[in-house]
């Protein structure tokens, strides 16, 4: 039977597959043996993968809002109507006037990374929202904090390291996230064998937590207290030791005196973790022979998310782990552009302009995805009347959705690129469905640059595009061109601007590969066939690794490996002292929020989330093979707050929060810890309007609707999914 290579763009472990074909189909996926890093791992989401490609309800035209309805209409009609409906909405209302959202899956195609950034350069709004405030916004911010780079994110050296702690994640089920590494779990099983260590925190008893030496169940949102109380037993009983950093490190005598509080009896009580614990992790993680802190999300959608991802790294420093093999290091991603001799940089702005309603302060040029319902909602100059999304389905995603989806409802126009009709896209007036995987070539600008082990890979197109199809660089350029006045222009003149810009820069740096070249010869010499492919092999060219281009990846369909990470940290500092500024000033500034939690607090339920292995955020579920068995949406209670709450196993119970209730089977179990309940996200499949069959037999319901979207933590603007306050009672 016929196969090709295709990397799975369903997580971030980002696996080689082989796909069995049957002419232009795809009949069934397995692990690629010779992948330089997956090794043949696969998980059941990569296992569905034919199904995922072949689901019936995939859209395969665009549609057109006609007299209020959609109606199928072919792509010249799409683009048309976009061109002669949005720029005139720009043009009348300002920039600001159109919103654009980014969804997760941006990371997991070529097109989400090449032409976004494209689009939002041109149309200069300041209303962007992506998933990114949703989820690791926190991380980006402590690393331009700590580092001047928001990207510059440590990743623990999972194969080498001898201790890990990790915080709020669940890599068994999730296959890892900021940390690409195919085969999660059997590199933390590795771990153990070699002698290693593995603690896990989390009020679950994840998957994760069953594998792990130590499982602290700690209270949520009180993270950031726990890891302070590590940092002050590290300062106090003298175990920092900074080793080869301490050249590149400022700051450490004020970390000192900032944390002097948080001694382990002073936040034992908010954490519920008592002071002799809390000092034996700290003697761990400093006397291991190496050892790297790792934190996600339920360490980031969280309060005090960025002081979490702070003291993340503030351990991993103090303890001489950061960017030296078994610690945590910079992965240098094959597309990076060459790194810049070490010294000063720029550094990292935060809040350089704020939210129009609320005041929420910009990170990395966005702005809370959970104000975006006020932003088109409030009247005034710089409302959001026009939206495009791309990827994204933040009615399910996003803090209460009911009123986001009123506010959807309210634009002037919208554009969704998405391959289904579902809680989101169903108020677009033009949906452009992206085709399915197997059509699509991949590579992975955003994983690459996280992952475990420096490597290289590429898969073109596994089967040719349906006829009536359009690629999904294709849609991505045309939407550019019609936004910008060059409405039916060839899509490659997008991406040839592209590389004549890039060149225009690099041959002008001493340290770029393409320094002193001219620009129009060296165009004329990148190999690709499509837009898309010269942009790549320009990248490559311009990047780290010599020699490095799209042909010799054509020559290796299996990947090249470009070996173990390797300290670089000096390359990787952009900060203006060229230093790691250990206390930044906001965090310093936010430290006093922090040590009022060290205050008693009611013992109220509190909910988190949970991700099951067969899930993928809100859009999976209408693959039947993965929305089934133990893949549900219901309320874990654990047995004793079901004894007090009057809760039985199977039975319905109402759930209050700030933003809503709702109704969910409960399932008593002590995988939770006492106090906290958990229910997933990405469900809720019940509007009228969406065509998703399966999701919507089984919808669930949706938790973002007990949110009402006013918490967040305040550095980073993202909203705080996990351990909220919530009522449960049985329903009658
Ligand atoms: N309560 C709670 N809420 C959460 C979370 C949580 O832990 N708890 N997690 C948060 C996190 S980490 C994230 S990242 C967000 C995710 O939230 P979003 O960024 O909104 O992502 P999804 O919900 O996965 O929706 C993705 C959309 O992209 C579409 N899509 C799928 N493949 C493609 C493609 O190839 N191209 C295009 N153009 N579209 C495609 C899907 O149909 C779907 O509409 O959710 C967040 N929401
Ligand atoms: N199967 C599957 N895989 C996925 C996804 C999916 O939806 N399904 N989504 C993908 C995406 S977009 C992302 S960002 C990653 C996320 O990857 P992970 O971060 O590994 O995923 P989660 O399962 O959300 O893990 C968060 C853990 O934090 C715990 N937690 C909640 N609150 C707290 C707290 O206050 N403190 C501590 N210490 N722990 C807490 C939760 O119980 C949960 O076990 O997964 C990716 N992979
Ligand atoms: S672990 Fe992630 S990348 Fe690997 S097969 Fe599963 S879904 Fe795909
Ligand atoms: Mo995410």
């Amino acid at each position: 039977m016929p196969t090709a290579l295709r990397i799975c763009p369903l997580c971030e472990a980002t696996c080689g597959l082989t796909l069995t074909l049957d002419g232009p189909r795809v009949t069934g996926a397995r692990g690629d043996r010779d992948d330089v890093f997956s090794q043949g791992f696969i998980c059941p989401k990569g296992a569905s993968f034919a199904e995922i490609d072949a689901d019936p309800d995939r859209l395969r035209t665009p549609l057109l809002r006609e007299g209020g309805a959609l109606r199928e209409a072919t792509w010249e009609e799409a683009f048309d109507a976009i061109a002669r409906r949005l720029p005139p909405l720009v043009e009348r209302y300002g920039a600001d006037a159109l919103g654009v959202v980014l969804g997760n899956p941006n990371v997991h195609t070529m097109a989400g990374a090449l032409y976004p950034p494209v689009l939002l350069g041109a149309m200069r709004t300041r209303n962007v929202f992506t998933a990114s405030t949703v989820d690791q916004m926190p991380k980006h911010v402590s690393s331009g904090l700590l580092f001047g780079d928001a990207f510059a994110i440590p990743v623990p050296d999972l194969d080498r390291t001898a201790h890990l702690l990790v915080i709020g994640a669940n890599p068994v089920e999730s296959n890892g996230s900021l940390c690409t590494a195919p085969d999660f779990p059997g590199r933390l099983k590795a771990l153990r064998k070699r002698g290693g260590t593995l603690t896990v925190v989390d009020p679950r008893r994840t998957r994760t937590a069953r594998l792990a030496d130590r499982h602290v169940a700690i209270r949520p949102g009180t993270d950031a207290l726990l890891l302070a109380a590590l940092a002050q037993v590290l300062f106090a009983e003298g175990l920092t030791d900074l080793g080869g950093l301490a050249d590149h490190v400022q700051g450490v005598a004020e970390v000192e005196a900032a944390l002097r509080d948080f001694t382990p009896e002073a936040v034992a009580g908010a954490c519920d973790v008592d002071a002799a614990t809390i000092r034996a992790l700290a003697r761990e993680l400093a006397t291991a022979p190496s050892a790297a802190v790792y934190g996600r999300v339920g360490g980031s959608t969280v309060a005090y998310g960025t002081l979490t991802n702070w003291l993340v790294d503030v351990l991993n420093i103090l303890t001489g782990n950061l960017d030296r093999p078994g610690g945590a290091l910079f992965p240098l991603s094959a597309t990076a552009p060459a790194p810049r001799p070490a010294g000063p940089g720029r550094g990292f702005a935060l809040g350089r302009w704020k939210s129009r309603v609320s005041g929420h302060p910009e990170a990395k040029g966005e702005l809370p995805l959970a104000a975006l319902a006020e932003e088109i909602e409030t009247p005034g100059d710089g409302r959001v009347r026009a939206l495009i999304s791309i990827a994204a389905n933040p009615v399910l995603s996003a803090p209460d959705g009911d009123r986001l989806d009123r506010a959807l409802a309210g634009l002037d126009f919208m554009v969704s690129v998405d391959p289904y009709l579902n809680e989101t896209s169903r108020h677009a007036d033009v949906v452009l469905p992206p085709p399915p995987p197997s059509q699509s070539a991949h590579f992975d600008f955003a994983f690459n640059a996280f992952a475990v082990r420096d490597q290289v890979r590429y898969t073109p197109a596994a089967v040719p595009l349906e006829p009536g199809r359009m690629d999904e660089c294709e849609i991505h350029a045309r939407l550019i061109l019609a936004m910008t006045g060059g409405h039916g222009a060839e899509p490659d003149t997008v991406d040839a601007l592209v590389v004549e810009r890039t060149l225009a820069k690099a041959v002008t740096e001493p340290h770029s590969p393409a320094y002193g070249r001219d620009p129009k010869e060296y165009a004329a010499g990148l190999v690709g066939r499509t837009g898309p492919e010269r942009r790549l092999d320009l990248m490559l060219r311009l990047g780290p690794y010599d020699g490095l281009t799209l042909d010799r990846l054509r020559e290796h369909p299996h990947g090249i490996d470009l070996g173990a990470l390797k300290p670089r940290l000096a390359q990787v500092l952009k900060t203006r002292s060229g230093r790691v500024e250990l206390l930044p000033e906001p965090i310093a500034a936010d430290l006093p929020r922090l040590r009022a939690a060290l205050e008693p607090r009611g013992d109220s339920l509190v909910l988190v989330g949970r991700r099951h292995l067969r899930s993928n955020n809100s859009w999976l579920h209408n693959i039947p093979a993965l929305n089934s068995g133990t893949n549900t949406c219901t309320l874990q209670v654990h047995p004793d707050d079901a004894a007090r709450l009057g809760l039985t196993d199977g039975a319905p119970a109402r759930i209050k929060g700030d933003g809503g209730e709702l109704e969910a089977p409960v399932e008593v179990t002590d995988v939770v810890r006492r106090g906290v309940v958990s229910l997933p996200h990405g469900w809720g499949h019940d509007r009228p309007g969406t065509r998703m069959a399966v999701a919507g037999a089984r919808p669930g319901v949706n938790v973002n609707q007990l949110l009402d979207g006013s918490l967040l933590d305040p550095l980073s603007g993202t909203a705080v999914l996990n351990g909220f306050p919530v009522e449960v009672t049985p329903t009658r």
